[in-house]
């Protein structure tokens, strides 16, 4: 008998019960990227495309975390399950670096309608976005209506995840004020809505009018989706009605104006693309330690034949 402990059939159905441990142990392999990742794909794929994807981004502590805990509240409220995976790109483990986002959040604790559980670099460079990709669908497969996707700070990585929303929130704080780093973070482009936290603090209602202007020079006229700018004071549950409106005006507008249908197809074009990065960077390494490889190299090695014959050597192995 060679029956793999791990029976990808049946910890789907688990997760889709509502097991922690089979979630958490799905989300695990992904990151890993083990190799039973295409198996269990399989099984997950079929079960998703009805969750709502959001994403939060913003500078470091600029209260993203504290937002998305009274989004996880009241979404409670609307009865919604919800799932949050906060993305660290900086950390090679999952778990330490954002430690302090589970404190934060922890007041949801018990609460079997929601989960929390951050992704980093664990596993191969480059894979990040592949797996909080993956972990989404999981999600979304697991039965939650509502999944965010927090990401720490607003890199080219940072960037690259958000691509995955439905509906990007972009949180800015007025000390942060210099809008012009919006422009060249290129958080502009992404935005579908701004939300100026922090508003107890000085210089917030400056720092609205001028994302207020900015997105006013942005917008093409002919855009159905103005991008509101709202202010909120996350820690005290100030603004939040008005962000969880605008989250669900966003979410109409997707549906009236077509786009939630694009977004799922480039969502699952990018899919495409990282699986296949894979399945090369796979091969090639294979090729490259073959007995045939190490002929190629050692060719290359003394002056026979160039890089780029190597390549395509290689490429034919
Ligand atoms: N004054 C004030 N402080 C706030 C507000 N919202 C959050 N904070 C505080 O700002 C700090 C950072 O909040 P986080 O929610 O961890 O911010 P973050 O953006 O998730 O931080 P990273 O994930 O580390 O980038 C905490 O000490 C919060 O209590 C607010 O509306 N007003
Ligand atoms: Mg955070």
């Amino acid at each position: 008998m060679n029956k793999s402990l791990f029976d990808v059939k049946m910890w789907v159905k688990d997760m889709q019960q509502g097991k922690r441990i089979a979630l958490a142990r799905i989300i695990t392999k992904i990151e890993n990227r083990d190799v039973e990742v295409p198996e269990l794909m399989k099984e997950i794929f079929p079960l998703t495309g009805k969750a709502e994807v959001l994403g939060v981004t913003g500078p470091p502590g600029a209260g993203k975390s504290t937002l998305v805990d009274q989004l996880i509240y009241a979404s409670r409220a609307e009865g919604k399950k919800v799932a949050v995976i906060a993305v660290d790109p900086s950390s090679p483990f999952s778990g330490g670096a954002i430690l302090g986002d589970r404190i934060r959040m922890q007041r949801h604790y018990g609460d079997t309608g929601v989960y929390i559980r951050s992704l980093g670099t664990r596993g191969k460079h480059g894979g990040l976005s592949h797996s909080t990709k993956e972990a989404v669908m999981a999600l979304d497969a697991a039965g939650f209506d509502r999944i965010i996707v927090e990401t720490a700070g607003v890199g080219q990585t940072e960037l690259a995840i958000l691509k995955l929303a439905q509906t990007v929130l972009v949180v800015l704080v007025p000390e942060s004020g210099d809008s012009i780093q919006v422009m060249k973070a290129g958080l502009m482009e992404i935005a579908d809505l701004f939300v100026v936290n922090k508003s107890d603090r000085p210089a917030a209602d400056q720092l609205v009018r001028e994302l207020v202007v900015m997105v006013g020079m942005n917008s093409d006229h002919e855009a159905k989706w103005s991008v509101p700018v709202l202010k909120t004071e996350a820690v005290k549950s100030v603004g939040i009605d008005a962000v969880m409106k605008s989250l669900s005006e966003h979410q109409s507008y997707l549906d009236e104006s077509h786009l939630r249908n694009q977004k799922r197809t480039s969502f699952l074009s990018e899919e495409i693309e990282d699986i296949l990065l894979e399945k090369f960077t796979q091969k090639i390494k294979e090729s490259l330690s073959s007995k045939k490889g190490k002929e190629i190299l050692s060719d290359l090695t003394s002056g026979k034949i160039t890089p780029y014959d190597a390549s395509g050597l290689i490429f034919k192995i």
